[in-house]
């Protein structure tokens, strides 16, 4: 009798979870890429608008927030996502103004289609010198179109970029005595305001904070 009962829980167990996964699965992902970073000021980077369709898809529009004290964003460039069909492709890089870079979109021109994850446009990133701290870069107003002009599902995911300081000393170079301080503090625990020394400020010094200082030395 209980071993019964217990196969029916387990079935119907199994059948909420094949449900679920359904669900999730039924929608093309949009991710920042990589959707988390650590920099410091006056870095650039690349950060990719990459799309893993769920379905045949032919067009794309996206808006992108940041935090315009933290970020000089360029205009969007098309990566190959639409490219890969073949066929030729219709782009518009977007304008960037205030913290928004706004209306990029683009289209595969004639009938086609696409499946296959790829990035569809990159996106250049500076950490201003005033820059520090987390922040996240925003996917707005995001709509993939099928190759009828029907909209459909998706999942975004952001991205988190954290602005450390290296210069722990603060004396406008990055050398050994900024390293020594880690080293003294090795293995402390710490907590909001952080300490220079927990340089990438995750509660706890350790070698991540060491290779934060090495990696940037001047
Ligand atoms: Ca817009
Ligand atoms: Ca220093
Ligand atoms: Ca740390």
């Amino acid at each position: 009798m209980f071993g019964i009962k217990k196969f029916l829980i387990v079935a119907a167990m199994f059948a909420l979870f094949a449900a679920t996964a359904n669900v999730s699965a039924a929608a093309s992902d949009v991710t920042l890429e990589p959707s988390s970073q650590i920099v410091t000021p006056g870095d650039t980077f690349t950060v990719n608008i990459f799309v893993s369709p769920d379905v045949d898809i032919a067009g794309m529009q996206f808006d992108l927030v940041f935090d315009s004290s933290q970020f000089q964003v360029s205009e969007a460039s098309e990566g190959s996502l639409f490219k890969q069909s073949g066929m030729d492709t219709f782009f518009v890089a977007g304008s960037v103004n205030s913290g928004l870079l706004n209306d990029a979109y683009g289209c595969i021109l004639g009938a086609s289609d696409v499946a296959t994850p790829a990035n569809f446009a990159s996106v250049t990133v500076t950490a201003t010198e005033q820059s520090n701290g987390r922040s996240e870069l925003v996917l707005k107003d995001v709509i993939i179109s099928d190759p009828s002009g029907n909209a459909v599902d998706i999942e975004l995911t952001n991205a988190v970029i954290s602005v450390v300081i290296v210069d722990i000393n603060q004396d406008g170079v990055v050398d050994f005595e900024d390293y020594g301080l880690v080293e003294q503090h090795f293995d402390e625990t710490t907590s909001y305001p952080y300490p220079s020394w927990d340089v990438n400020q995750d509660d706890i010094v350790n070698v991540l904070d060491l290779m934060l200082v090495l990696s940037h030395m001047d």
